[in-house]
């Protein structure tokens, strides 16, 4: 078969299960064509897309801006590693410095790249500004938290698929639950070697959980009193997905380290980064981190495309206003539909709530009859389907793919 050949979606999915890694379990639709909110599979069948590609895609699909920034960048100079400057990183960095109001970036590909750098900063700023003996520092983490998939990431974990059999594991964390400031207190007067407090603004893989109003603030607050760094997790909820430039931004709060990823390229290419303020980032001497990738020229470029659409297009206000007709709409139909327990969310990060069991397939099955009627939205349980569409689609949109998820349900049978 030349590469060149057109595939049905049957033969691109044989060649998956024989030629790739069995590491996803995927909704069978082969994609081929993307634009703003709509996705093409291979045989044409249009669809609207609800997953983003898990936030990545909150710009919408090629982008025109973004798509032309990259491939600019791409005929000019891709790619020269930190052992030279290139003209466009430093660019990049004043221009997402003064957007999120921190001092400095330490620009990365991927989200649990980020992750990992946030950790390794705090550990370092621990040991060399607090003050805390060498190998002592631990990090406050959260229960049913989703950081990434590296060896110390998913030693974190609580998701036993996602870590069983990966061990050792790495040392080093203390386990609170999440929304729970009482448990936060503790953890932070248990000991005086603790580094920093890891937090997702709002939960994705646990199913969209958006913790008590307030709750980042005061955990600020008990971080700052007892001289531990507040990291805020926004690779998922971050770039205007929950109505805010950042979710943190929905109660003023600015994290000692901001850890961005997903979106930051609107989905075109791997961009992620962390953000601190000099007194936490001057801790990162050469040497002591870095990518052959991060901060190459056309992560720069694609990533100050992706944040000025961001701007240029109101998607933070789009998502606000989009996030709550959709919930509205839902919590309206949850009353007389069987199926649907409750729907929760943030501007346009949303979950649906099935009325079965977390081991059920109810929500996949749903799934699949929401592809079949145009729609594409993942579950993130047995019987949770998160709802994530590009931050670019509008009210009519909107309001036909409520018709289609209420129609696709209301039809539904076991
Ligand atoms: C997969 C979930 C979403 C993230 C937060 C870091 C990362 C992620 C808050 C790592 C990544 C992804 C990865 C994706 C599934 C997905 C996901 F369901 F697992 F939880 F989005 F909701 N921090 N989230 O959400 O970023 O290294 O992947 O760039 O297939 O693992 P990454």
């Amino acid at each position: 078969m030349a590469v060149l050949d057109k595939l049905t979606s049957q033969q691109a999915i044989e060649l998956e299960n024989k030629y790739g890694a069995h590491n996803y379990h995927p909704l069978p639709v082969v994609l081929s064509r993307g634009e703003g909110v709509h996705v093409w599979d291979v045989e044409g069948k249009k669809y609207y897309d609800f997953l983003s590609a898990y936030s990545a895609v909150n710009q919408g699909h090629c982008h025109p801006k973004i798509v032309d920034a990259m491939i600019n960048q791409a005929k000019t100079l891709t790619l020269t590693s930190r052992a030279f400057y290139n003209d466009m990183l430093g660019k990049y960095e004043k221009f997402a410095t003064e957007l999120f109001g921190f001092d400095k970036l330490l620009p990365m590909n991927t989200g649990a790249e980020a992750v990992e750098t946030a950790l390794k900063l705090a550990r370092k700023w621990a040991y060399e500004v607090k003050g805390i003996n060498e190998n002592k520092a631990e990090i406050i983490v959260c229960e049913n938290n989703f950081h990434g998939r590296t060896t110390t990431i998913i030693s974190f974990s609580n998701d036993s698929v996602a870590r069983k059999n990966f061990g050792p594991y790495t040392k080093g964390f203390l386990k609170i639950e999440y929304d729970n400031l009482q448990e936060l207190q503790e953890a932070l007067e248990s000991s005086n070697n603790i580094a920093a407090f890891l937090v997702e603004p709002i939960q994705g893989e646990a199913g969209v959980y958006v913790p008590s109003e307030g709750y980042l603030t005061a955990a600020k607050k008990l971080c700052k009193d007892h001289n531990v760094l507040f990291i805020a997790d926004e690779v998922q909820t971050g770039i205007a997905r929950t109505g805010k430039m950042l979710a943190v931004d929905h109660e003023n709060v600015k994290p000692d380290i901001l850890i961005l990823g997903k979106a930051l390229s609107g989905g075109a290419y791997p961009v992620s980064g962390v953000l601190a303020d000099d007194n936490v980032m001057d801790v990162i001497k050469p040497g002591n981190h870095g990518s052959t990738f991060g901060g190459n020229p056309i992560a720069a470029a694609v990533a100050i495309a992706a944040l000025e659409v961001v701007k240029e297009e109101n998607l933070e206000e789009n998502a606000e206003a989009l996030g709550k007709i959709f919930r509205t709409e839902l919590a309206e139909f949850a009353k007389t539909a069987d199926l649907v327990k409750s729907v929760r969310g943030k501007g346009l990060l949303n979950a649906v709530l099935i009325n079965d069991t977390e081991e059920s397939s109810t929500a996949w099955d749903i799934c699949m009859k929401l592809r079949d009627n145009g729609l594409l939205a993942k579950p993130t349980h047995g019987n949770i389907i998160r709802f994530a569409p590009p931050l670019v689609m509008n009210k009519e949109q909107l309001m036909d793919c409520i018709s289609i998820i209420k129609k696709t349900i209301s039809e539904f049978k076991k």
